[in-house]
């Protein structure tokens, strides 16, 4: 199919799927732009978003009140990452979030300019799979909006994202781009703890609860994941648990 016919046929069907969440028709009329709000790349197009977002629903989100009193905090709940300590020290002012790999313009962010980036704010169920959850209000910028950004090529199809505790994961791209999938520096209406992963952890809210990875260190895009470590994905899917297991 032609690019074209494809951009027609997108465009007819746009008003079915998750309208307005990376813009306007305008963007697929015209060809993808390179700058402004949300900078799409030729690849990352809104095309794409429409066909992978067309039929995924939004898990519950449920209002302030139902925040848990208390949310546990599990794993790694301080980095002893020598990095991490010092950034720590400093507020996490000199922290920086490189994004590489299969994209247009590889930038590395750092908190405030995630900040500065449009903000979303979820209060999600978070569950674990070692037997217990919890409901928790996140806020933080969009995984999508920062793929956007840099501008996703062509053959990208997998994100990878690693912590600075040696965790890493990846993503297809119906994760990676799902509207509820965000960076997150705010959890429950102040700054991210560091025991709940600050400055900076992924929410992946249609995955078990370790899919959700604290203490972003980097974010890359790829077009394969079995060259990572064993060649199962993440790294919990080499201690035996699936690669994706959704809830
Ligand atoms: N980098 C990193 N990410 C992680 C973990 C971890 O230990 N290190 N634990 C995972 C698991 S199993 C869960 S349930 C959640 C726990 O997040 P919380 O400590 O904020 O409750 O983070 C996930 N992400
Ligand atoms: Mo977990």
């Amino acid at each position: 199919m032609s690019d074209l016919t494809r951009r027609r046929l997108v465009l007819g069907s746009s008003a079915l799927g998750l309208g307005g969440l990376l813009g306007g028709c305008e963007l697929i009329e015209n060809g993808p732009r390179r700058s402004g709000l949300y900078g799409l790349s030729d690849t990352l197009t809104l095309a794409t978003q429409r066909f992978l977002l067309r039929d995924q629903p939004l898990v519950r989100e449920f209002g302030p009140e139902a925040i848990s009193a208390v949310f546990p905090t599990i794993n790694t709940t301080d980095p002893d990452n020598p990095d991490y300590r010092r950034s720590k020290a400093v507020g996490f002012s000199d922290w920086r979030l490189p994004v590489s790999g299969l994209v247009e313009r590889p930038a590395a962010f750092t908190l405030a300019e995630l900040k500065a980036m449009p903000a979303r704010t979820q209060v999600t169920l978070h569950a674990c799979e070692q037997g217990w959850s919890a409901i928790g209000g996140w806020t933080g910028v969009p995984l999508s909006h920062v793929l956007a950004s840099v501008g996703l090529k062509r053959e990208a199809r997998f994100i990878v994202i690693r912590s600075v505790d040696g965790w890493w994961d990846t993503y297809d791209l119906f994760d990676a781009l799902h509207p509820q999938t965000i960076l997150a520096y705010g959890m429950n209406g102040g700054d991210l703890p560091v025991a709940h992963g600050a400055p900076v952890r992924l929410r992946v809210e249609r995955q078990l609860g370790y899919k959700s990875l604290k203490y972003l260190a980097s974010i890359e895009a790829t077009d394969r994941v079995d060259g990572l470590g064993q060649g199962r994905g993440s790294m919990v899917s080499e201690m035996g648990f699936s690669w994706y297991a959704g809830i």
